[in-house]
């Protein structure tokens, strides 16, 4: 039996997400699973009634499901978990106001990970800033390997993949190896130089660099508020269905020559990023090296690199041990 970890179960991300798992599209048809779900005291109650939907779905691989607000029961011999739980961000809020209110939730998380997940736990940040967030989670699991923590910029990839494929006129899955850059945030880089479309280089194909610098790139960067502004609440769905595929992507191999994105730890990077952050890069799942940036990259890259190092400013005091 393989246990999966799910925090914030009670809000919108989480109510998507629980069911995809339980229905077996992170682990497959045939691997039994534990649910195990996390939200605040003043939540709890509520998920009798999510349970009471599992179990009225009567999914043939569920066979146990826990919910409370105790971190280490969730987390317990926890195989696979999502970090979803935070305040999420709303109208005319900037990722730094989360800064504070959420980091805590991390310190508090990471320590019961350390403590009580199982020793090969796969880690999942969605809740925001997710980079940070991861950050302050792998400075209090000391005996998790970094390399186990990842933050979550595969929404971000989706819709560059999107944006690209419509662009272009072709099928989505003609798009490959886009990468995201950096930051889960209105900085991050949306990488249209090494991007594929039917495996040529998708600037060949889109042959309007404008369009890419100036509608495509802002675009993918301003999307997330965009979602927000027009459905009043931040993306859910769409969110869900990329944890899904994030965490199936550390599972399940890459076709070779392509790869995901993904935010992962730093030290020893093969880009030269500043050590001891939590960093979008191009993933197989270990970091695809040997990109080589042109100066659009480069600029782009040094500012969602600075805006990390001043977060980690930021909550300088939460990462202590
Ligand atoms: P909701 O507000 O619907 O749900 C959040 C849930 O987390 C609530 O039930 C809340 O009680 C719970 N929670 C708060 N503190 C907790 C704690 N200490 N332990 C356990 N649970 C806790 O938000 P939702 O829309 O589900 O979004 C969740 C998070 O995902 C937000 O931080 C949001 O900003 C983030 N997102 C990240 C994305 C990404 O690409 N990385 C995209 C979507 C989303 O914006």
């Amino acid at each position: 039996m393989k246990r999966i970890a799910v925090t914030g179960a009670g809000g919108q991300i989480a109510y998507s997400l629980i069911f995809q798992i339980a229905a077996g599209e992170l682990l497959g048809p045939n691997q039994p699973i534990a649910l195990q779900l996390l939200d605040v005291p003043q939540v709890v109650d509520s998920l009798k009634g999510l349970v009471m939907e599992l179990e009225d779905c009567a999914f043939p691989l569920l066979k146990e499901i826990r919910f409370g607000s105790n971190p280490q029961e969730a987390f317990a011999g926890a195989d696979y978990v999502f970090l979803v739980g935070a305040k999420p961000r709303g109208p005319g809020m900037e990722r730094k106001d989360l800064l504070a209110d959420n980091g805590k939730i991390f310190v508090e998380q990471g320590k019961a990970l350390n403590e009580a997940a199982s020793k090969g736990v796969q880690v999942l940040v969605v809740g925001n800033p997710c980079n940070t967030n991861c950050l302050i989670a792998i400075h209090h699991a000391p005996n998790i390997p970094a390399k186990q923590f990842h933050a979550m910029t595969r929404l971000d990839q989706n819709r560059a993949q999107f944006q690209l494929a419509h662009k272009a006129n072709v099928r989505v899955e003609e798009v490959s190896c886009v990468t995201i850059w950096g930051n889960h945030s209105s900085t991050q880089v949306a990488d249209f130089v090494h991007a594929k479309i039917k495996g040529k280089p998708a600037i060949d194909v889109i042959r309007d660099r404008n369009w890419l610098e100036k509608e495509f790139f802002p675009g993918i960067q301003k999307r997330g508020s965009v979602v927000i502004a027009a459905r009043g609440k931040s993306s859910a769905a769409s969110a869900a269905h990329a944890a899904l595929g994030a965490m199936r992507s550390l599972i399940v191999p890459t076709p070779a020559g392509e790869w995901f994105s993904s935010g992962e730890y730093t030290q020893g990077n093969p880009y030269g990023i500043a050590s001891d952050l939590v960093f979008s890069f191009p993933c197989h799942p270990e970091i695809v090296s040997g990109l080589k940036w042109d100066d659009f990259l480069q600029e782009k890259i040094a500012i969602t690199q600075k805006e990390l190092i001043e977060e980690r400013d930021c909550v300088a005091l939460l990462l202590r041990g």
